[in-house]
């Protein structure tokens, strides 16, 4: 069977009646390059000298691996030159990173984690790069992009997508009209339509959460995770299953794959954080594409992409997945507020 390339994929969407734009184009294409490119450092692993930690710490104050740093430079350089970008943003980095002059500047922003998932590098499990588009603002034209610029709600992402380094590599991407899934053929070096209209069940029997946290969770997380536990014998009555890959990107395939439930919830280890997940490089592009997917996101209260950033690397509680299950977490916070 012919499968569609990625191209063929963004020439169809140029043409239909939503008219993917010819810049937005060239960036999903050029950005699926370069995950090609770290997908190919990735495969390498100890082979090329690419694995282990850096003396350095990013902006989260977290060691780098040499992946990170090489993957973070691998996305800036493919996106400077192509004029389709006013600034870019990355987990890698502490400030934005403006186009140089000596290059077109574009509409668009792009924010991404390069590498997400870097503690599974060095023990050979899926690692991903998630990365998330929104438009510049018309304000900003004509003058420099500021970090202000990119704290727009997630609601207004023009793409979301993640590549995920795994057994296979994919790349899963929305423009606004579904989900679809894109296998790389290492043979030919193009990404092929594998899975179309990616859709993930509105119940689950899976859920994925650090369970070593417990004792930290706020009481509705607790509340809902024991009936999980409980299973059969419980309110659920069913029994749950549970995975903890602790790379998101692998997570959210999971269930954008065959459903669950993905937490990763404010804990009372750092109660001034919200959660340890960024909102603007992880979250929103994550709920872009589970919403997209017929799922739910929300940080246990209110829908993920509602919340007004305040800031480029603000943290955020994450519950997302099948929507029946995201609801009842969600439902669990509200009557737990409104007793308090
Ligand atoms: P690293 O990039 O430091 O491995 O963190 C990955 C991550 O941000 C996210 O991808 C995982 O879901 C989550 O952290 C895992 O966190 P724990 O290690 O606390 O389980």
């Amino acid at each position: 069977m012919k499968r569609k390339t990625l191209t063929q994929y963004l020439v169809e969407q140029q043409r239909a009646e939503h008219a993917l734009g010819s810049e937005v184009r060239l960036l999903i294409e050029i950005v699926s390059r370069a995950c090609k490119t770290i997908s190919h450092a990735v495969s390498k692993g100890a082979l090329g000298g690419v694995l282990g930690s850096l003396e350095s710490e990013n902006v989260q104050g977290e060691v780098q691996k040499k992946l990170d740093v090489i993957s973070n430079e691998v996305l800036l350089e493919a996106n400077e030159w192509g004029g389709h970008l006013a600034a870019m943003a990355s987990e890698e980095m502490e400030t934005i990173h403006l186009i140089p002059n000596r290059y077109p500047k574009g509409e668009f922003l792009l924010l991404f984690d390069p590498l997400d998932g870097s503690s599974n590098i060095d023990i050979n499990v899926s690692i991903g790069t998630i990365f998330s588009v929104l438009r510049a603002p018309a304000s900003a034209s004509g003058r420099e992009i500021t970090e202000e610029d990119f704290l727009q709600p997630g609601s207004t992402q023009v793409v979301a997508g993640y590549a995920i380094y795994g057994p296979q590599t994919m790349l899963v991407l929305t423009i606004g009209q579904g989900v679809m899934g894109f296998t790389l053929d290492r043979e030919m070096g193009s990404w092929l339509l594998t899975h179309e209209n990616m859709t993930i069940p509105a119940d689950t029997k899976e859920f994925a959460i650090n369970m070593s946290n417990m004792r930290h969770w706020a009481p509705p997380v607790r509340r809902y995770i024991d009936e999980c536990l409980a299973g059969k014998t419980g309110v659920r009555g069913k029994d749950f299953n549970t995975r903890w890959i602790a790379a998101m990107v692998a997570d959210v395939h999971r269930l954008i794959t065959r459903g669950g439930i993905f937490m990763y919830p404010w804990d009372a280890r750092e109660p001034g954080k919200p959660g340890k997940l960024r909102l603007m490089y992880e979250a929103n592009p994550m709920s872009m594409l589970v919403e997209q997917a017929g799922g739910a996101s929300t940080d246990g209260t209110q829908r993920i992409l509602d919340i007004q950033p305040t800031s480029l690397h603000q943290r955020v509680g994450v519950v997302l997945g099948s929507k029946n299950e995201v609801e009842l977490v969600t439902r669990y916070h509200h009557e737990a507020s409104k007793s308090a």
